[in-house]
């Protein structure tokens, strides 16, 4: 018998391999061949995002005082964006946007997740979106979030459940930098086991050695990485290798964010010398930006006006770029407006698919205008919702009409000449201000009501009532 099995296997292994060939022979005949240069069409995908950084808190967009040298060059390496915005002046929404390259307004995504939010699946953005780590994920890539999450507190909707095949970080809005657990949201998960605070140092030096590891071990297909770091997000850690980088700012608080915001840079360095090493930066795209803008304290917005939770410039317009060194010229500065929700079809057009088939996005394919030299505008409006309505801009051209909660009226700006603004035209020009009104409740009428609602805007009036009480107080007193 043995001696039989023996004589046999010869046969048996020829039969295997022919019909291996034979298989991979039709399979090939059916599909595209793919030879080294397509395969090389489809480039890795980074996104960094940061939480809370002001516009002007990297070196290439003007801070002196924060150090900053890895973004600035790899800003240099490829197209900063001078009026990138945000679709939202706030967390949650904004990386809702983002993620799904839609007005979030769309899904009723308007407001920060409410408390206990890990309770309720309904709270959160829907299944039924979809992410750009699921279109691209159909396309063969592997896909990893790394760090704050803050779209769905409810396990249901965690990364894992909307196109990632790997998630390191955490549920909610914010957390302390030790990894120190403190309830659902405030622990660090690795795709839904909780991390030992053992494993954990200094959260943005853990996510970039997460991200690096998973290059590591990914380099092999296309990749996406979204690494969200929750710095310089509250609250204010730092390690002495940062803070001793940032000892020349002679004020305590910015010191320490300047020191987080360092950490980042840092990091995004060392993914940098990762790509190098592995030869495949050429064809990795880095986009970087941050959430929303700068937090009213110890951040840096100037010269534009306003701050978080504003839609003022300040408070939606945020350092911005995306390099690409094979596939886009360095050393450019693209003034147009546009906004977060473009990366979703970039990042496809980029990696060949036609993002014209993903009809439900609101974002534009940049390509055409920073690779090819399209010259026209990539929006002619552009739309923000806050808490259902309570605030919202809207931008046409060089105008923007901004109705404003803060301020308790409708403000209207002449970004062209008055980019920082600080003159309201809206009582010199009555029929734009109705115009923007009517185009602003045009797009609204096909947006849903807010599935949940947050705090916003009982902060917004205490901010301003407080802001109000700190210039009166300056006054000499009436006697
Ligand atoms: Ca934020």
């Amino acid at each position: 018998m043995l001696s039989l099995l023996k004589k046999l296997l010869p046969l048996v292994a020829f039969i295997m391999l022919f019909n291996c060939n034979n298989t991979t022979k039709e399979k090939s005949a059916n599909e595209p061949e793919k030879t080294e240069s397509t395969e090389k069409k489809q480039p890795n995908i980074i996104v960094v995002l940061t939480d809370d950084q002001g516009w002007a808190d990297v070196g290439f967009n003007g801070a002196t005082d924060i150090p900053t040298s890895n973004l600035d060059r790899i800003a240099k390496e490829g197209v900063i964006f001078s009026n990138g915005y945000v679709s939202h002046p706030y967390c949650s929404p904004s990386r809702a946007g983002l993620l799904t390259g839609r007005y979030q307004a769309r899904f009723g995504h308007d407001c920060n997740m409410p408390y206990h939010g890990e309770n309720d699946a309904t709270v959160g953005t829907p299944l039924s979106e979809k992410m750009i780590s699921e279109a691209l994920k159909e396309q063969g890539y592997k896909t990893a979030a790394i760090g704050k999450w803050h779209v769905g507190d409810h396990p249901d909707l965690h990364p894992n459940a909307q196109g990632f095949d790997h998630w390191f970080g955490f549920p909610g809005g914010g957390m302390n930098f030790w990894g120190t657990p403190n309830g659902p949201l405030r622990t660090i998960l690795r795709n839904g086991e909780a991390v030992s605070e053992d494993e954990l140092s200094y959260l943005t030096d853990d996510f970039t050695d997460e991200a690096i590891s998973f290059i590591n071990r990914e380099k092999g297909h296309p990749f996406f990485i979204y690494l969200a770091y929750n710095a310089p997000h509250a609250p204010d850690h730092a390690t002495e290798k940062y803070l001793e980088r940032t000892k020349h700012i002679e004020y305590g608080g910015r010191s320490v964010y300047a020191a987080m915001v360092n950490a980042v840079d840092d990091g995004v360095g060392r993914i940098d010398s990762t790509l190098i090493a592995n030869g495949i930066k050429d064809n990795t795209i880095i986009a970087f930006l941050s959430d929303n803008g700068g937090r009213a304290e110890h951040a840096d917005n100037k010269p534009n006006r306003g701050h978080k939770g504003m839609l003022f410039e300040g408070g939606i317009k945020v350092p911005f770029f995306i390099s690409w060194p094979e596939g886009l010229k360095g050393d450019q500065v693209y003034e147009n407006p546009i906004i977060s929700l473009d990366l979703f079809p970039t990042f496809l057009e980029a990696a060949g698919i036609d993002s014209s088939k993903e009809n439900q996005l609101d974002g534009v394919n940049l390509l055409p205008f920073i690779k090819e030299g399209n010259t026209s505008q990539p929006h002619e409006k552009l739309f923000w919702r806050s808490v259902g309505g309570f605030e919202y801009a809207a931008r046409i051209g060089d105008y923007k009409l901004y109705k404003s909660a803060y301020k308790e009226k409708t403000l209207l700006f002449d970004l062209k000449n008055d980019p920082l603004e600080r003159h309201d035209v809206a009582s010199n020009h009555p029929e734009v201000v109705t115009e923007l009104e009517k185009a602003y409740t045009e797009w609204d009428s096909k947006n849903m009501e807010p599935g949940w609602v947050d705090p916003h805007p009982e902060n917004v009036i205490k901010e301003e009532k407080k802001f109000r009480a700190i210039r009166n107080k300056s006054l000499k007193k009436k006697q």
